[in-house]
């Protein structure tokens, strides 16, 4: 136990030098110059024959997060993320993606319900100097989904260095709502992403065993790529849909002087009616849209409290030793020249399906765990660390079956000291219980990614609609990217 802790102090003590900002997520305090919000550039595409076309290059660029420092990034047709492609429900959509990295990347269309060969996970790599093509009709409802990299291995260091996009897809029933939707006037898309630096500017990816176990956390939190950036509302009812980009860590959100906002929106669309919050958890891969009333005029930071990381034992002393759990400031928000836009703050959006959970074709188990102790890892195999029911990620092997039209409650058990978010590809699912207790209303939308605590379960609800295919699989796993990296992820089939 002795000698554990000298290496883990060792390990920890290597992580605190010549990186930029080694020691602090910043607060307004550390920064003068004010620094504009970023809006991602917002992409509908083109109609052509009935389809609606989008063309999209996975490119090389160069960003300056740092005045005077330049940081190679990757990107989608900008040098850093993807525009904000926009489509409606029942639309086809085709896009073309052309891969100019110099070497092999795959695009996902995470949250997405689409035929499992037009997922784009391990199994649809994009080669260097190829142009892959997907085709599927827009099943999802109204909501915010996302498109990154998910290639075999790779996906951590990939969407570090910037693969990843927003895609919001509309429909008829949120469009009558009222709800602000003016993109980048009252309806603003934020991409949160934790990154390290290196001191010539560079993104510093995982260093050291730790970081491979906990995940990746980093000092400086990009919002749309721009470090504390300052939001100058147009409108005083704002509507922020917020994407947790980053690779590991959690935030729990709320504004500098805890006003209430309304949660509308989770992973997969609107919730049946708002819900008054002033503090939200958001782990990797999960969207929330919220409405704020900016009508004071008042500045306030929207923040990342303390509290958000739930990891106990050695992860938990780990993880507090290396500030993951921390209180810190993401956006600044000048709400002077707000104007009122007469909106209002509906009070019941829209009706969802009711799944009785007895017509479950079944329950289906997913056991979580991970290699512990500072053996982990050393000299062996770097991709056979996390396991789900006992096996780490293996092209070759189907983990499970489902049939199409069917829906199954998944059990998945963490058994690790550590929290981690289970994402499950083609599919918008509910949570049926955390642990012992029923989900609270803000939880009770349709989710793509669930958090499953420390030794805890959470039951869901998992319907697989539309299509089947008996040989090309879909993917479940830990959206905590180093995770899924590490193995633990699997594959199902939909027939
Ligand atoms: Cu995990």
């Amino acid at each position: 136990m002795k000698r554990r802790n000298f290496l883990i102090a060792g390990a920890l003590g290597s992580l605190g030098v010549a990186f930029l900002g080694s020691d602090n997520l910043y607060s307004y305090d550390n920064f003068k110059e004010e620094r504009d919000f970023a809006v991602p550039l917002i992409y509908e595409g083109e109609i052509i024959a009935g389809k609606r076309v989008f063309n999209l290059k996975l490119q090389k660029g160069e960003m300056e997060f740092f005045k005077g420092l330049k940081t190679p990034t990757i990107g989608i047709n900008t040098p850093f993320l993807g525009p904000t492609l926009r489509a409606k429900k029942g639309e086809f959509i085709k896009v073309n993606i052309k891969n100019d990295l110099g070497y092999d990347s795959t695009i996902h269309w995470h949250g997405f319900e689409l035929p499992a060969k037009m997922d784009g996970g391990p199994h649809q790599v994009i080669k260097n100097n190829t142009t892959w093509t997907p085709e599927f009709t827009i099943k999802n409802r109204a909501s915010m989904l996302w498109y990154h990299s998910h290639l075999l291995h790779q996906t951590g260091e990939q969407v570090y260095k910037g693969l990843a996009g927003l895609f919001i897809i509309d429909d008829d029933e949120s469009s009558s709502l009222n709800l602000p939707n003016e993109y980048g006037v009252d309806d603003i898309p934020i991409v949160l992403q934790d990154r390290n630096f290196n001191t010539d500017g560079s993104f510093r990816y995982v260093s050291s065993l730790s970081e491979r176990m906990t995940g990746i956390h980093g000092n400086y939190v990009l919002v749309n790529g721009v470090i504390a950036p300052t939001f100058k509302a147009k409108k005083r009812l704002t509507r922020f849909r917020i994407l947790n980009g980053s690779n590991a860590r959690t935030y729990l959100l709320g504004f500098s002087d805890k006003r209430e906002f309304a949660l509308i929106g989770s992973d997969g669309g609107l919730l049946e009616k708002p819900v008054n919050l002033n503090q939200i958890p958001l782990s990797p891969a999960q969207r929330i849209e919220i409405l704020v009333d900016l009508g004071d005029a008042k500045d306030v930071i929207l923040k990342s409290y303390k509290g958000a990381s739930q990891n106990m034992g050695m992860m938990g002393m780990m993880m507090s030793q290396m500030n993951y759990d921390k209180e810190f400031d993401l956006i600044k928000i000048k709400s002077n020249n707000a104007k009122n836009s007469n909106l209002k703050i509906p009070s019941i959006f829209i009706k969802h399906p009711i799944w009785n959970p007895n017509e479950a074709v079944g329950v289906r188990d997913m056991l979580l765990q991970m290699r512990m102790g500072m053996g982990m890892m050393s000299g062996g195999d770097p991709y056979n660390n996390f396991f789900i029911n006992g096996a780490s990620m293996d092209m070759n092997r189907i983990d499970a079956v489902a049939k199409k039209n069917t829906f199954e409650i998944w059990k998945i058990i963490n058994r690790s000291p550590m929290a981690h978010p289970f994402h499950i590809h083609n599919t918008q699912f509910k949570i049926l219980a955390i642990n012992q207790r029923k989900p609270y209303p803000s939880e009770q939308g349709f989710k793509d990614t669930v958090m499953v605590d420390p030794m805890g379960v959470t039951y869901i609800m998992v319907p697989f609609r539309y299509y089947s295919d008996n040989k090309v699989p879909y993917m479940f796993h830990c959206h905590i990217l180093e995770h899924e990296d590490g193995g633990m992820m699997g594959q199902f089939l939909v027939t």
